[in-house]
Order: structure tokens, then sequence, then C-alpha cells
């Protein structure tokens, strides 16, 4: 399996709880590498454009308050196989369904406030990575 770089965000759930530290230990435990991140304050229009696949959704406009209610810190990780992996280290949507020891178990609040965003393919990955970050500030 190839190094990949997949495309995260701890949501604002986890900076209001000042808990990105314990996030980024799991990321880190499984063997990931942040080789990009920063803090940032959504703006409505960025929430909406990525998350522009869900606008037919009923809960698309919760989603959006809900990623601008508060800061959140978007990632780039790399590593072997890194797409799957870090899905496998987030757990399931619903923190109900999420299995043990991943990040959504250990630590979301709800289906909306899960703790964390991951790219679910290739193809997304490197839709998302650009839209917040430039080739310059990924140091891998
Ligand atoms: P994912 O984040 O596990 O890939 P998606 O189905 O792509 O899940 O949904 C994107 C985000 O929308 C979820 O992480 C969650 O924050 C929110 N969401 C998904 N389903 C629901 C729902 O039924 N009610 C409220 N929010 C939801």
């Amino acid at each position: 399996m190839a190094v990949q770089r997949t495309f995260s965000i701890i949501k604002p759930d986890a900076t209001a709880r000042n808990i990105t530290g314990k996030v980024n230990a799991k990321i880190e435990d499984a063997g990931l590498r942040i080789i990009a991140q920063k803090r940032i304050k959504m703006t409505r229009e960025q929430a909406e454009g990525f998350y522009a696949v869900h606008k037919e959704r009923p809960f698309f406009n919760d989603l959006v308050s809900f990623m601008i209610s508060g800061p959140v810190v978007v990632q780039v990780l790399e590593g072997e196989n890194a797409i799957a992996k870090y899905r496998d280290v987030m757990g399931a949507t619903n923190p109900e369904d999420a299995a043990e020891g991943t990040i959504r178990a250990s630590f979301a609040e709800s289906i909306e406030a899960n703790t964390v965003h991951g790219s679910d393919a290739p193809e997304t990955a490197a839709q998302e990575i650009p839209f917040f970050f430039k080739e310059d500030e990924i140091v891998g």
C-alpha cells in the first residue's frame, strides 16, 4: 500500500473542550504523521462550500452552523494507507456505533458534534486538502 495524504478537521466540539492534543495523540499513535496543521474559524461560505455534497441533506444547515460555531483545526495527515486508516481511527459517524478506542467512541458528543472529519476517498482528499492548504504549508 502506498503512502497517502488525507485531510482532517478537528471540529468545534473538540476545540471547545480543549482536547485537540488528545485527538492528535490518537492520530499519531496510529502511525499517521501530521504534516500540516492550522487553527481557523471557518466562514459560513467556506463551510457551505466544503460540505456542498451534503446540501440536500436535512442536517445541512445545522451542520454548517455547528462547523462555524467555534474554531476548528484543519490538518493534512500522511502515512501508509492514510485515508482508510484515518477512517478506522475516527470510528463510525454516529459515536453510538463507533468501535471502542476510536476517536469518536472516546470523545464525540453526538452524530453531529462528532469531533473529527476525515476524507472518505482519494478523490475527496485531493479536493479537500487544497481547499484549506497551499502546497508550501504542507511539509512532509
Ligand atoms: P462522516 O463525517 O463520517 O464521513 P458524513 O455522512 O459524510 O459522515 O456526514 C458529514 C457530517 O455531517 C458528519 O460527520 C456529522 O458531523 C454530520 N452528520 C451526518 N449525519 C448526520 C445526522 O443524521 N444528523 C446530524 N448531523 C449529521
